[in-house]
């Protein structure tokens, strides 16, 4: 169950001022990690040590737990890179806003441990900071683009049940070819509402014509006035490890009447294309923990 602390209260806040109408924070999704505990870490020859369900919390005592560690050596250096712990020029604020990088956890306060910060839904089978840029919390934003699914005579088309189908833009994912949320790391000093967006145009509107993208700049900008916080919190990301880890903000921006951005051709059935629309069904799976976040829009717009 989410608990409101007083960080997650503030990030409420925040969110509330990004947007005109929002609706109640879905509770954290996700109790305990899987998909960043299986196989081998990407980008690297590493497998990771294996951590048995009831060996997942920090409290379970573990004595053979040894994990390898990997920093993914092309961090170095990086602007968007955290220095390595231990750097006598590296002081992070854990738990805190550090100046325009926020190390607050969606999660509530996590642990540091001999100066490392520790992963809140425990060990991962593999220690370091992996190909993660920040050290504890890594920030996202995830844009759902939902409309109804309607037929070529406009009418909506209708699935188990007589019910309405819900679609979302989905992109299809250069490292793991997995379909997913087109979204992506807050920027330092950046809103995670406006992250949201600018990922949604980098990442999505890319397959447009350039006079469309122009046509559409305009009618997006008004379109995402208005959006809705689905989830806020941990992602079960692969790429995370025991000590760096992705959380992220979800917004739902809806089209009820398919009129604005619903009329977005994105080449639909297409994966080559790597964009399209695609219909929120029960066996859905998407990359990490998006098949639960989109469901959660499910929810929210198919009433009963
Ligand atoms: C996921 O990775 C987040 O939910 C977000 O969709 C994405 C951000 O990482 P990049 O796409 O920028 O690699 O965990």
């Amino acid at each position: 169950m989410y608990t409101l602390n007083r960080n997650a209260l503030i990030n409420l806040l925040i969110i509330k001022s990004n947007f005109m109408s929002w609706s109640i924070l879905m509770n954290s999704i996700l109790t305990v990690h899987s998909k960043c505990r299986v196989g081998f870490y990407p980008r690297s020859n590493l497998k990771r040590f294996p951590v048995p369900d009831d060996k997942v919390d920090w409290s379970t005592e573990y004595k053979q737990y040894n994990p390898p560690n990997y920093t993914f050596p092309g961090l170095h250096g990086k602007p968007y890179a955290d220095p390595e712990i231990g750097d006598p020029n590296f002081e992070p604020l854990w738990n805190s806003i550090d100046g325009n990088i926020s190390r607050v956890s969606y999660n509530g306060p996590y642990q540091i441990v001999n100066g490392f910060p520790l992963n809140p839904l425990g060990r991962t089978g593999i220690c370091g900071r992996g190909v993660l840029g920040r050290w504890g919390p890594n920030h996202a934003a995830d844009p759902i683009i939902s409309r109804w699914k309607r037929l070529d005579n406009g009418n909506m088309a209708v699935g188990v049940n007589n019910k309405p189908i819900l679609q979302f833009i989905a992109i299809k994912r250069g490292d793991t070819g997995e379909w997913a949320i087109p979204g992506g790391m807050v920027d330092p000093g950046e809103k995670v509402s406006e992250t949201a967006i600018r990922e949604f145009k980098e990442e999505a509107l890319n397959s447009l014509s350039l006079a469309d993208k122009i046509q559409w700049e305009k009618e997006i900008d008004e379109f995402f006035s208005e959006g809705e916080v689905i989830y806020q919190g941990y992602v079960d990301d692969c790429r995370n490890t025991d000590n760096s880890w992705i959380e992220t903000i979800a917004y739902n921006f809806h089209d009820e009447s398919g009129l604005t951005v619903g009329l977005l051709k994105l080449h639909a059935g297409d994966d080559a294309v790597g964009v399209r629309w695609v219909d929120i069904t029960p066996d859905l799976k998407l990359y990490a923990s998006h098949t639960e976040i989109v469901s959660s829009v499910l929810k929210l717009r198919i009433k009963n």
